[in-house]
């Protein structure tokens, strides 16, 4: 095997120096809220503090959407206008524990707040420039008249920095959109957010749960924060904006019908996998589809710029995976804790190497590393190790009420493009729900794994 990826496997073992961290990710995820930024180019800052959107739901439709840590954007009615805000601005997103991206969104949330209303209304979205550049705002499958179509030059003078534009116009139509920057390099910025239009008149059969998940892929050099949008290799996979484990569990009660809409805006297409269940595509980009059209299935391959609903019967309790099925998305490249943090002997028993690995879980702040035991001959094997020391648990580190009661070390098999659907009986279902009413976080195991730095296992 090549030396670099010895290295990089021993660097990413090194995590099992059975630290927990300090600082809970779940503290931070539902802090997003909007504020509007001082002046174009001010960063906004992952923990404000103040009263996160995702408390806001729409009191107007019979299921809203949930678009896991991603909060909704409110608004206020106005004439019989609905009038959003959204605001362009830079965001730091912090996508797991240890990795804070620099990226650009709306209203301090990257994706942006989810913009939900219903089949008829007018809406006007009040849309403010906070970044260095100019931006403009495509309302994508919308058919909305052509000045509203957020095209620079073609349909719209670009917004200048500090600017502003009122985007106004009538949803005749219903389904999965998304809103995005006409920008290709602003894309890969992390523009982009869900505007979901709820039917006049209730899809049936009627669901009990409804979703919401955007699919992006980002290219961020080792040691760097800010995405490199010129570059082909997208090494970090977000649902929402964070990866797994950080990823906020879908909760579904069983017995009942659950549907999960997913956007892909990125430059990879993404077949998403679910365990344990078929579903139905039952609406795409363009709207719901007709019930002739629906056939059962367990994975839907969503490409660049559409959106895919799914929707089936939670018949069967457990916490079942749903994530992109691409091997390389079920991670994210750990070429980030390459550089300076490298360890320079794979003899992980050797005092300077220890010292090394006990540096690097500190400066991760990784919870602990559990990777299952290997064979006294590991090394003997042409191709080892491949997973062995991949499986980082971060149970605490990233605890809410979504991951209560999940078996110990549950995050070491969550990587990249990937949650769950906890289907949960009802009494499990209503012992979570008054958890998150409560802001009570995940209660970590109760006995956390045996602290086992890498080599203890042989
Ligand atoms: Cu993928």
């Amino acid at each position: 095997m090549n030396s670099e990826r010895r290295k990089f496997l021993h660097g990413a073992a090194l995590l099992g120096g059975g630290l927990f961290a300090s600082r809970s990710m779940a503290d931070t995820q539902h802090e997003q809220h909007t504020q509007p930024a001082k002046k174009p180019g001010t960063p906004t800052k992952p923990t404000r503090p103040g009263k996160p959107l995702e408390s806001f739901q729409p009191t107007d439709v019979l299921t809203p959407v949930l678009t896991p840590d991603v909060p909704n954007l409110p608004f206020k009615v106005e004439n019989g206008v609905k009038v959003f805000h959204l605001i362009a601005e830079p965001v730091k997103r912090q996508l797991l524990p240890f990795k804070t991206m620099e990226v650009w969104g709306y209203n301090g949330s990257c994706p942006g707040p989810t913009i939900q209303a219903n089949q008829g209304d007018r809406v006007r979205i009040v849309f403010d420039n906070h970044l260095p550049e100019s931006t403009t705002i495509h309302w994508h499958g919308l058919e909305v008249p052509i000045d509203m179509d957020g095209v620079p030059y073609v349909s719209q003078k670009p917004v200048p920095p500090g600017g502003r534009y009122i985007y106004e116009f009538t949803l005749h139509q219903e389904g999965t959109y998304f809103y995005h920057s006409h920008g290709a390099m602003q894309e890969m910025m992390g523009m982009i957010g869900m505007f979901i239009l709820h039917p006049k008149r209730a899809y049936l059969p009627r669901v009990d749960h409804d979703f919401g998940i955007i699919l992006q892929g980002w290219a961020i050099l080792p040691n760097n924060s800010v995405p490199n949008t010129a570059n082909m290799e997208f090494n970090w996979l977000t649902f929402n904006g964070v990866s797994a484990p950080a990823t906020t569990p879908l909760l579904v009660r069983l017995g009942s019908r659950a549907r999960i809409r997913i956007v892909n805006l990125g430059m990879d297409h993404h077949p998403i996998h679910l365990h344990g269940h078929q579903f139905f595509i039952t609406g795409t980009e363009g709207g719901r589809a007709p019930e002739s059209t629906w056939y059962p299935t367990n994975t839907v391959l969503v490409g660049v710029a559409q959106a895919r609903d799914i929707e089936f019967d939670a018949k069967y309790p457990g916490d079942w995976m749903l994530h992109c099925h691409l091997p390389h998305h079920m991670m994210n490249s750990m070429s980030d804790l390459l550089g300076e943090r490298m360890i320079t002997t794979a003899a992980t028993n050797e005092p300077q190497a220890r010292s090394q690995m006990q540096a690097m879980a500190e400066s991760i702040g990784v919870a602990h590393l559990h990777h299952a035991p290997i064979a006294a001959n590991a090394s003997e094997v042409p191709g080892f190790p491949q997973d062995a020391f991949m499986e980082m648990g971060m149970d605490a580190a990233v605890a809410k009420p979504e991951t209560y009661g999940l078996p110990e070390n549950w995050s070491a098999a969550m990587m990249g493009m990937m949650t769950m659907v906890r289907i949960l009986p009802p009494e499990k279902y209503d012992e979570i729900m008054a958890l998150k009413r409560e802001g009570v976080k995940g209660k970590p195991a109760d006995s956390p794994a045996p602290q086992h730095p890498h080599g203890s296992g042989k």
